[in-house]
């Protein structure tokens, strides 16, 4: 009796594996045929979008009819609803796959809620609104008195302009983009959240959240935290800048708030110009190179860690620079980097010219392109061919460009004499103005506004207020005068229209690239990380490569474990800046605060 108790459980169990080991074969069979159709229809829409985004062309449609086509061909395949029900059915019986396979049925699942085809018309009407945006947004064309400018020259002159009136003039011409957008966000507000909802998401900003293996409430919360950590420190940012524009401009008064038109960046994200550090002056450097220089000296660097040289077809194929004058079309004014076939078809689109700003850009999008590279490899499906996290994706390129700005690094490239004496607390502030003030904007105002637009339903006719009161609250900036709802000042951040719900990427990207900067400073190159040079390091490339080549395969808190032995934290960040604290104390002796002291 016992024995055939035995012998009966064996055999269940035999063919309990039998089964498994079916169900395994038949997923990864599956898998293979979807990565397949998936990985053509995606280069499809790449190539469209490319186009859509390189070559805009006023009055003519033909560009974006073929983007909705080959978008709507792709949604269809991957928000198939006999997809969905093969995969779903598949992830019940988790425990039998391998783990690299349900992360594939995942990533599957995740994209298909994107675009159920449970809804087809939203899914068509959101593709057809999301192409229509986009053509608006880098088809604008801005003006001051007539006279057309790009964003670069836009750019400059917040950047260099002292007076007044003519900055006034120039940021006002820079949110002009905003309003023509106001009508299509609001249905976009709608449509997103209308698709993922089909497949059970509370809303598209939660959708975005959760790629992370977060929900809404955690993401705020981190966000959240991180603003607070850096508070202290954006407090003195804000005095200091308070008085030193006043100065600046001739303003016999200090405002409370800064105007926004008197800072040197269109959204207030990035004071870092305010400051030249004297004896290391890159813009002036820079001035003497061409853009092509801009270009080839980031790729030389990565290909001094280690790395690849870029294939030639990144070259042939990237658009890097701005257009002439009178091409006849206009382009996407802001840098990406693209994957076009998850393969070896990387480009970028950017409008580099030789300045710092560009000079820092330049290396974060090559940072993309690195790691679409690295992780393109026979470990790493098709479908993983992604950051841990996307936060991950955005710190790689970040961490480059901090480093490439360090006087060690630029010394090495005989930019500067090597004995040149030079401020560090200048350096460190300059920096400051540039990664510290980010944070309240990113995971403050962007996240904020997103999280309100999304999960809240901001209504249409409060856009522009909740816009400026969160403007108010985190960054201390003010508009230079009242702006009612005919405005729509978020939606010249292009990020609003095309990379909804996803700025926090940014905000986790900085606090990830001060832990890794600080982990290489301190554990592979021995070096100060105020001034390192990271410039001809195997090692420094060979541990990024480990953080790169796994793409998505791995859980990023492991990775992350496995490689600094750390969790996510702002720490790094704020000890890189401590010795700001006393400094700016100082500077601020006599002046008066006007942002609370506790975020
Ligand atoms: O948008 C970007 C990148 C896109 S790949 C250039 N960044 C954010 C921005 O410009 O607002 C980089 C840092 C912040
Ligand atoms: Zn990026």
């Amino acid at each position: 009796m016992a024995r055939l108790i035995v012998i009966t459980s064996l055999l269940i169990s035999l063919m309990g594996c039998q089964q498994s080991k079916e169900l395994a074969e038949n997923v990864q069979i599956f898998i293979e045929h979807y990565t397949q159709e998936f990985q053509n229809l995606y280069y499809q829409s790449a190539i469209a979008e490319w186009a859509s985004n390189t070559q805009i062309i006023e009055g003519d449609s033909s560009n974006s009819i073929a983007t909705r086509t080959a978008n709507e061909a792709l949604a269809n395949f991957t928000g198939s609803v006999e997809n969905i029900e093969k995969i779903k059915t598949f992830l019940q019986k988790k425990e039998q796959l391998t783990p690299l396979q349900v992360k594939q049925l995942e990533a599957m699942l995740y994209m298909a809620a994107n675009n159920p085809q449970t809804v087809p018309d939203l899914v068509r009407a959101r593709i057809k609104a999301e192409t229509e945006q986009t053509e608006k947004l880098y088809g604008f064309d801005f003006k001051i008195s007539g006279n057309s400018l790009s964003t670069n020259e836009i750019d400059r002159i917040l950047r260099e302009e002292t007076d007044l009136n003519v900055r006034l003039k120039t940021w006002e011409a820079s949110k002009e983009v905003g309003k023509i957008l106001q009508e299509g966000l609001v249905n976009l507000q709608k449509l997103r959240n209308q698709t993922v909802q089909a497949l059970g998401y509370a809303d598209y900003f939660s959708y975005q959240v959760s790629e992370y293996g977060m929900n809404t409430v955690d993401m705020l919360e981190l966000n959240r935290k991180l603003v607070q950590e850096v508070w202290p420190l954006y407090r003195e940012l804000h005095t200091y800048a308070r008085y030193e524009l006043a100065k600046k401009y001739g303003s016999k008064e200090v405002p409370d708030l800064l105007p926004a038109h008197w800072l040197p960046n269109r959204w207030g994200q990035d004071w870092s110009s305010m400051v030249t550090v004297e004896g290391l002056d890159l813009d002036a450097i820079l001035k003497q190179k061409d853009a092509e220089w801009v270009m080839q000296q980031g790729e030389r660097f990565y290909l001094s860690l280690g790395f690849p040289a870029l294939p030639a077809s990144f070259w042939e194929k990237s658009s890097l620079y701005p257009l002439p004058e009178n091409a006849g079309y206009k382009k996407n004014n802001h840098a990406s980097a693209w994957h076009m076939d998850l393969d070896k078809d990387v480009r970028s689109l950017m409008s580099v010219i030789p300045n710092t700003e560009w000079y820092e850009t330049v290396h974060h999008e090559l940072g993309h392109v690195y790691y679409y590279i690295s992780y393109t490899n026979p470990e790493v499906p098709l479908l993983l061919r992604e950051g841990a996290n996307r936060a991950f994706h955005e710190a790689i390129g970040s961490l480059m460009g901090l480093a490439a700005m360090q006087k060690p690094f630029i010394a090495h490239l005989n930019l500067l004499p090597a004995d040149i004496q030079t401020d560090e607390i200048q350096s460190l502030l300059k920096e400051a103005l540039n990664y510290i003030v980010f944070i309240p904007w990113s995971a403050g105002v962007m996240t904020e506004f997103e999280n309100a637009l999304y999960s809240e339903n901001l209504p249409a006719d409060q856009f522009n207020q909740k816009w400026w009161a969160f403007k108010k609250t985190y960054q201390g900036i003010e508009p230079p005068s009242p702006r009612g709802e005919e405005y729509c000042d978020a939606a010249s951040k292009t990020h609003i229209s095309d990379d909804a719900a996803q700025y926090y990427d940014y905000a986790l990207s900085y606090a990830l690239l001060f832990q890794f900067h600080s982990y290489i400073s301190k554990n592979i190159l021995n070096q100060d990380p105020h001034a390192t040079n990271y410039y001809g390091s195997e090692e420094v490339g060979q541990f990024l490569k480990e953080i790169l080549s796994p793409g998505g395969t791995r859980d990023w808190r492991k990775l992350l474990q496995e490689t600094i032995n750390q969790d996510m934290s702002a720490q790094a960040m704020l000890d890189y800046f401590q010795p700001l604290m006393d400094y700016l104390k100082k500077e601020n002796q006599d002046r008066k605060y006007t942002l609370p002291d506790i975020m």
